[in-house]
């Protein structure tokens, strides 16, 4: 957590200059982030000078009703990291896990960087909010409602971190006995980015932020209030296994000799083909692996009512039939595994019309 209590101050450049950050592995970052919003290589220098002279922005983290999954997501993938980079330069005035105060002193330092910052502070909230009754969750005696619509007020803009902050979540999940809702449900007034998953990419939540810091405005959002760039895409689509379920080869269980040379999880549940996440690209802990690249199918965390759609276990609708593919095809694209699977981006249409269309609709409840 950022030294400072109550104000946004110093540049972004002077808190990595302060981090020990050296001027290649800045770069290094400004170029990823260039690529992953498709600008063009040169871009990378316009965002470092952006991120140079960028003020550090205040920032409140309120956290309700959730497993502190997200935050461990944050702080624990590796250090340092980029993802470590962007906390320093932000001024994180609260957060209840991450921070040394406690009681009184806690709560005073959230209404002294909303008085400094009204207008201007960015408000993450991760966590649903319980309607059914104010006494289920509190904070300091007031309850997750009251505070978030107070902390909301002066904020510039809403990032709601987590599947529970977004649409719910796991406290939300059948019979929903708290009544939980996430923060767009609630908040009409501010601009309120979704940031699903549970939890989260850490690199994602960061990526937000760093937007928030390059360009000063949120990322373009889809219909679910999403950033485009990192949820614009399933994650079949840019999984390393597409290639065998174009060529219908399906594991049959999670140790048969498919299922070891990597064929697809499809028939074991995979959810990744209804799932709209960066995991196939931007990976976990630092890019080295993601849940189906260490043999699990995907799960749907970052979709709407995930716990409720059905067996992690049980598969979406089959396919009707496998696509014609030769056995030369067959073997190029076993021999060239993750290029392939990019290629294979160019196939989806013929994919799509041999395939039926599977959706979180098709899951039995
Ligand atoms: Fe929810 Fe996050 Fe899942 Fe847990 O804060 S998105 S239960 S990882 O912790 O809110």
């Amino acid at each position: 957590m950022s030294k400072s209590t109550s104000k946004a101050a110093g540049s972004v450049a002077a808190s990595l200059h302060a981090a020990g950050i050296s001027r290649r592995e800045f770069l290094g970052f400004c170029a990823t982030l260039a690529a992953a919003y498709s600008l063009p290589a040169s871009a990378a220098q316009a965002i470092a000078a952006a991120l140079e002279k960028a003020a550090r922005p205040s920032v409140i983290w309120m956290s309700f009703q959730e497993c502190t999954g997200c935050t461990e997501s944050l702080t624990r993938s590796h250090t340092p990291t980029v993802e470590g980079l962007i906390l320093e330069t932000i001024s994180l005035d609260y957060h209840h896990t991450l921070q040394a105060a406690s009681g009184e002193a806690a709560e005073k330092a959230r209404e002294q960087a909303m008085h400094d910052n009204y207008g201007k502070y960015l408000l993450v909230v991760d966590g649903s909010i319980p309607l059914g009754n104010p006494g289920f969750s509190t904070i300091a005696g007031v309850s997750n409602l009251e505070m978030l619509k107070e902390t909301a007020k002066g904020a510039a803009a809403i990032i709601a971190v987590g599947t529970c902050a977004t649409y719910g979540g796991l406290p939300a999940a059948l019979p929903n006995p708290t009544g939980a809702v996430g923060v767009n449900q609630l908040i009409k007034d501010k601009p309120v980015v979704n940031v699903p998953g549970c939890p989260p990419i850490p690199v994602v939540i960061t990526g937000v932020l760093a937007h928030f810091l390059t360009f000063g405005k949120l990322p373009e959002l889809d219909a679910l209030g999403r950033p485009k760039v990192f949820y614009g895409e399933s994650i079949h689509d840019r999984c390393y296994r597409r290639p065998f379920y174009d060529q219908g080869k399906f594991a049959k269980t999670f140790d048969d000799a498919g299922a070891r040379d990597g064929w697809c999880l499809f028939e074991l549940g995979c959810k990744g083909p209804v799932t709209n996440n960066a995991c196939a690209t931007t990976k976990w802990n630092g890019g080295v692996s993601f849940p189906i690249q260490s043999g699990h199918g995907c799960i749907g965390c970052s979709e709407p009512n995930f716990w409720d759609a059905g067996g992690f276990y049980k598969a979406l609708s089959a396919p009707a039939q496998p696509l014609k593919v030769g056995a030369g095809v067959a073997a190029a694209a076993a021999a060239v595994g993750v290029a392939v699977s990019f290629s294979n981006r160019g196939k989806k249409g013929a994919a799509k019309a041999a395939h039926e269309t599977t959706t979180l609709d098709d899951l039995e409840p």
